[in-house]
């Protein structure tokens, strides 16, 4: 299968570098921290089982001194599958670890807030969310919006949807129509064993010439997968077919299959992920911020498959409106070429948490937000009216 190319990695600045070196000036009044319960209108099942019902999610506030808010969010899990961050420990590291020694003090910029945290391990979640908010600050500080400030060199993303497993194929099928009538452009299935290769087959016989890729998280051995069968279905990709530090054996599936393993539980950090490209444990990267801890490091592992020449694209964990409006923005960036997974809050919430929020154009692309500051505007009523917990930094005992 030919691959889109990647931009001319000579003449492309590296995004990190141009963020880490931005200067405007960041001086973290007061943070407030929100719990929030979002009714789900649909269950989502996956290897790792199933979410549904009201689903916990935290939005963290941060306001400068001259008043401008930043919006970030924690799209956190209840239970430490996909990753270590739960709704718990990312309050706990919001509210007890990297929000207090930001209060009162004065940033040259977003990179800046970032190395206050140089002695704390792990807590990508949280990072993320307050990172997200000093970029917030910064952009409408500036009046550039985040694309713009990160190099985007796109006004559009193309987005693919990510399908759940579901009971029968007839409700696969009827939900995969659906996305497609929309515009959606690729099809990605949940699988794991007994929901593979049968389902993938579906799709294809219903909807031939849809580009389709499986992701499996983590759910199978080297030695139990359906290999050969999937290799043979033409797919995009297959994401992270084994257990996310098993870079070994993703590197010795890679060597017998022609599809390309594509790195996401296993692009941990920075290091992780150039580790895993160095051993060809996987040809494509899923660039997820909060599991990478934030913009600044998703923009070093974007410049660093630039440099590899590895298709990126941008992955998501069910994100609001929020979140979406950093992610839209990173994925403007030159090696963002594979579509990402942006659906839309209304495909997994009964309401987003931004006003307007934003959809799928009929030619299968979201629009890149060009406001500054949060690329949605955050409905901070909404926030309040679904939050469950609050944190201020105002009383703090
Ligand atoms: O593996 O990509 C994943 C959601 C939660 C945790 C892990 C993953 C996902 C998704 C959702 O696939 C994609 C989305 O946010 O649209
Ligand atoms: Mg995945």
């Amino acid at each position: 299968m030919q691959l889109p190319s990647t931009a001319d990695p000579g003449v492309v600045p590296a995004s990190h570098e141009r963020a880490a070196g931005l200067e405007v000036t960041i001086r973290p009044a007061r943070a407030e921290v929100f719990m929030l319960s979002l009714p789900m209108v649909r269950t989502f099942r996956s290897a790792y089982g199933q979410s549904g019902g009201h689903k916990r999610l935290i939005v963290v506030r941060l306001e400068d001194q001259d008043g401008t808010p930043g919006w970030g969010e924690a799209p956190v899990a209840e239970r430490p599958r996909y990753c270590t961050d739960t709704a718990e420990s990312t309050w706990f590291a919001l509210t007890g670890l990297l929000l207090p020694p930001l209060i009162g003090q004065s940033f040259a910029g977003p990179a800046r807030v970032t190395d206050t945290w140089a002695d704390i391990m792990g807590q990508n979640y949280a990072r993320n969310a307050v990172e997200s908010a000093a970029w917030a600050i910064a952009s409408a500080k500036l009046d550039v919006p985040l694309s713009q400030l990160w190099g985007g060199v796109r006004d559009a993303v193309d987005v693919g949807e990510s399908f759940p497993i579901c009971d029968t194929a007839e409700e696969l099928l009827a939900e995969v129509g659906a996305r497609l009538a929309e515009g959606f452009g690729r099809v990605k299935l949940k699988i794991a064993p007994g929901w593979d290769v049968t389902a993938v087959r579906a799709v294809q016989e219903e909807f031939p010439g849809v580009p389709v890729t499986v992701d499996a998280n983590c759910g199978y051995s080297l030695d139990s997968g359906p290999w050969a069968e999937l290799d043979g279905l033409g797919l995009v990709m297959i994401e992270q077919p084994l257990a996310g530090d098993a870079l070994i054996e993703m590197s010795e599936l890679q060597q017998a299959l022609r599809t390309p393993l594509c790195l996401d539980e296993s692009a941990s950090s920075y290091n992780t992920t150039r580790t895993a490209l160095r051993l060809s444990a996987g040809r494509i990267v899923n660039i997820k911020p909060p599991r990478l801890g934030g913009f600044l490091t998703s923009m070093a592992v974007h410049d660093l498959c630039l440099r590899e020449q590895v298709p990126a694209w941008c992955g998501g964990t069910l994100e609001t409106g929020i979140g979406r409006g950093f992610n839209l923005a990173l994925a403007s960036l030159p090696g963002f070429t594979l579509h990402s997974d942006m659906s839309p809050a209304r495909l997994f919430y009964d309401q987003d948490l931004v006003e307007p929020t934003f959809d799928i154009r009929p030619d299968g692309t979201i629009a890149v937000p060009t406001r500054s500051g949060n690329g949605f505007p955050v409905a901070s009523e909404r926030v309040a009216a679904a939050a469950i917990r609050r944190w201020s930094s105002d009383t703090r005992a």
